[in-house]
This record gives C-alpha cells, sequence and structure tokens, in this order.
C-alpha cells in the first residue's frame, strides 16, 4: 500500500533546572548565591525536504525526542541547551494534531518548517532571585515543563494532471513516455498498485503527471484500489482519461468511459467538472472504424478525443499539450486552495489550568503549571512553601475544596507532598 499518512509521538526536551547554591571560599563563611540557570530544552521541529518522497519511514520510527536541557550548577554555571531535532518530510505534507484535529502547518516550500514542540525554557538559578531583601535565596527555579504530543503527517500528492482508466489500458505507458518516471508495464490488471508521479517537461514548463491505478465499477464505493486512490485524483486539477479504444480485452470502450465517469461523479461533483482530455489509445490495435465510433461519441458529449499508441509515442504530444493547456486555463480561473493551518499557542491548552479530586479522604491538586511550580519549591522554606501555596490558592483550588467539604486538619496532597489544611 501506498503510505500516505503516518502519526507519530514527538516529545520536547525539558528545560534544565536552575541551581541552588552558594559560594563557599575560604575565610569567607557566608558566600552569596551563586546557583546557574538551566539549559533550554531542544524544540521538535518539522522540514520540508525536496528529497524526500514518501512517508514510509515513519513506519518504523514512531516516537521522536529532542534532548532535554542540562540543569544548571554552582559558581553560576549555565546547563547546556538540549539539541533540537530535525524531522524532514517531503514537500506537501500537512501536520495535525490528533487530539484537537487542528491542522497546525502545511509545508509546501521545500525548506519550510515549523516548531511542533517546543522545549521547555530553563529554569533560573538562585542567583537570579538575590535582591537587597533576599540575600540569599535558597530555591531555584525548575526548568519549563517538555511537551509531549501526538501528530499526524499527511502527505497530499500533489501532481497537477492525473491519468486515469480502467486496468490495462496504458497508462502506465503513457507516463513512461512523457516524464522521467519508470513505472512497472505489463499485460494484466492492477500492474500498478500506488500511484507514480512524474515529471513532464514541455517547451520551457513542466508539470507533475501522475498515474492513479486502475479503477473498476464501484471504485467510488470502495471496489479495487479505488476509493484509496480516488482522494488522489480530487487534488489533481486536469485529468487524462485513457481509453482502450481497440476493445482489446473484449469490452466496449463506449461503455469503459461511461463507467469510470459515472464512478467519479459517484465519488464527488467536484472530480466530475475536472477538465477531461481524452486518449484513445491501442490505435494500432483498433479498426478505424471502432475509432471513428467512440470519437463521434465521446465528441458529441463535448470532449475532445486523441488517438494514440503510447508505447511507441504516437500521439503522446498532442495529449500533453492538451493536458497543458486546460492546466493553464484551470490555474487562470481557480484560486490555488490554501488549507486554513490554526495557529496554537507554544503550551499544552491546558497548561495553566488545576484539577482537584478526592482520594482515601485526601484532597488531591494536580496541574502541569502546578508541577513546575512545586519542583521549583524549596520545602524546608517558609517563604517557598509560601509561594506555592499561594498560587495554588490563587487559582481556586482551596476555594473548590472548602466547597468539596473540606475542613480544617483535612490532608492536601500535591504529589508528593502532604500537608494539613489550616484555616487562617
Ligand atoms: N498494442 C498496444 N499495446 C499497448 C498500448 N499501450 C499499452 N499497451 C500494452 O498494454 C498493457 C498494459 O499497459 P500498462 O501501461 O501497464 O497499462 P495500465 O493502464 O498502467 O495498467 P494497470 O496498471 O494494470 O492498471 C501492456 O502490455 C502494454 O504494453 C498500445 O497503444 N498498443
Ligand atoms: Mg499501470
Amino acid at each position: 500500500m501506498f503510505v500516505d499518512k503516518a502519526q507519530i509521538l514527538i516529545r520536547s526536551g525539558k528545560g534544565g533546572n536552575g541551581a541552588v547554591s552558594f559560594r563557599r571560599e575560604p575565610f569567607i563563611p557566608q558566600g552569596g548565591p551563586d546557583g546557574g540557570n538551566g539549559g533550554r530544552g531542544g524544540d521538535i521541529i518539522i522540514k520540508a525536504d525536496g528529497n524526500l518522497r514518501t512517508l514510509m519511514d515513519f513506519r518504523y520510527k514512531r516516537k521522536y525526542e529532542a534532548e532535554n536541557g542540562e540543569d544548571g550548577r554552582g559558581r553560576q554555571q549555565y546547563g547546556k541547551d538540549g539539541k533540537d531535532l530535525l524531522i524532514k518530510v517531503p514537500v506537501g505534507t500537512i501536520v495535525k494534531d490528533v487530539q484537537t484535529g487542528n491542522i497546525l502547518a502545511d509545508l509546501k516550500e521545500n525548506g519550510s518548517s515549523f516548531v511542533a514542540a517546543k522545549g521547555g525554557k530553563g529554569g533560573k538559578g538562585n542567583v537570579f532571585y538575590k535582591n537587597s531583601v533576599r540575600q540569599a535565596p535558597n530555591f531555584a527555579e525548575a526548568g519549563g515543563a517538555s511537551r509531549e504530543r501526538t501528530i499526524e503527517l499527511e502527505l497530499k500528492l500533489l501532481a497537477d494532471v492525473g491519468l486515469i482508466g480502467f486496468p490495462n489500458v496504458g497508462k502506465s505507458s503513457f507516463l513512461s513516455v512523457s516524464t522521467n518516471a519508470n513505472p512497472k508495464i505489463a499485460d494484466y490488471h492492477f500492474t500498478t498498485i500506488y500511484p507514480n508521479l512524474g515529471i513532464v517537461s514541455l517547451y520551457d514548463n513542466s508539470f507533475v503527471l501522475v498515474d492513479i491505478p486502475g479503477l473498476i465499477e464501484g471504485a467510488s464505493e470502495g471496489l479495487g484500489m479505488g476509493h484509496e486512490f480516488l482522494k488522489h485524483v480530487e487534488r489533481t486539477k486536469v485529468l487524462i482519461h485513457v481509453v482502450d479504444v481497440s476493445g482489446s480485452e473484449g469490452r466496449d470502450p463506449i461503455e469503459d468511459f461511461e463507467t469510470i465517469n459515472s464512478e467519479l461523479k459517484t465519488y464527488s461533483e467536484k472530480l466530475a467538472s475536472k477538465p477531461v482530455i481524452v486518449a484513445a489509445n491501442k490505435i494500432d490495435l483498433a479498426d478505424d472504424e471502432a475509432l471513428e465510433r467512440f470519437t463521434q461519441y465521446a465528441e458529441k458529449k463535448g470532449y475532445k478525443v486523441y488517438p494514440m499508441c503510447a508505447p511507441i509515442n504516437e500521439g503522446v504530444k498532442e495529449v500533453l499539450d492538451a493536458a497543458y493547456q486546460a492546466l493553464l486555463r484551470y490555474e487562470e480561473e481557480n484560486e490555488p486552495e490554501e488549507i486554513a493551518v490554526v495557529s496554537e499557542p507554544d503550551e499544552d491548552p491546558d497548561y495553566r489550568d488545576i484539577h482537584v479530586s478526592r482520594e482515601n479522604g485526601c484532597y488531591v491538586v494536580t496541574g502541569k503549571q502546578l508541577r513546575k511550580i512545586f519542583d521549583s519549591t524549596n520545602f524546608n522554606d517558609t517563604g517557598s512553601l509560601r509561594y506555592l501555596y499561594k498560587y495554588i490558592e490563587g487559582k481556586g483550588a482551596i476555594q473548590t475544596m472548602l466547597s468539596m467539604g473540606m475542613k480544617e486538619g483535612d490532608t492536601i496532597r500535591v504529589f508528593d507532598y502532604e500537608f494539613e489544611y489550616v484555616d487562617e
């Protein structure tokens, strides 16, 4: 199967903790604070790379982590920043947050990139907290949390023109003579099982042609490999409908033509309204009467028919010219499709939330920002403890617990720290 979607788990680096440290110097009994800052955690960056074609690699590696920042140290030594992690994806990849369903980025150009998970900030060392009243702060800031999220990568096939038709009618043969691509060509159905892209160079221009696996009746309901690939066809701008006009497999070319058209229509109106160039292939096997009958039929319906013998490159140039003209017209008349990207803040949406619950008679308080403040707390220092308490109170958690029935003397648990509630 052609892999054009992948889910991966990414995690940015945690920021390093700031250090609590005091100068120790001979003959100076009370040195000042000298704890350095922690380093920044590495970001997860996703970047479009023109050398990649598929999302295949993401089938084998699903978890991506950036480096944590180093903790600060004494003597005002800073912790090293964590290294960013660069994830390369093919041009045309869309990045989605699985939880919110938001599209975070549409990486349309080679080299464009975006930070999918920002690393935590480095925590400040205790030297930072020194001021005229507080000469010896014995606490430091914990590093910022890492960010973990599951994202979905989806590769849009950025093809301009799509080749459609029944199996074995000569689509791959056409692709092979008109582009640099080297698709497999063989005399059986479904030789092509995933879309092949090729670049057509025409005069001074070029466009991308995609060879879609053969469609059959019922494709719009998922028969054959239809459904999977009609989705790709939907993103092309112009279609080349290849018909075996010789009826070499015993089918009637007019019926073939109508069957495919009605499949497109059933799948979506949008698909059915795309400009179509009709290539009547295998003319070497067809008698004049058969070609004439088909041409008249299709032209009456408003299509222009191009007779062709793909393997020997006969009539191919005319089809490409017509497709290119239709493409130029299409682009003139239609705005390029823009994908709405949602810009989200760097932190988790629930970063500032605080939660209260009851467990075994205890009141339990949790929260992501709370975790960071908790980690910055020195439990031997009243000032530091007080700050933690004020934060919990400021978030309304004490009020919530009171309304849940908390009384003087009940236990409040914050991560692995427990204290008694005292009515002040
Ligand atoms: N005689 C003749 N044979 C052709 C012509 N075009 C293609 N063929 C043959 O038809 C067979 C199928 O050609 P492909 O190009 O693989 O057809 P396809 O539409 O890509 O087929 P699937 O990938 O199976 O859907 C091969 O044996 C080709 O050599 C043609 O114009 N004349
Ligand atoms: Mg093929």
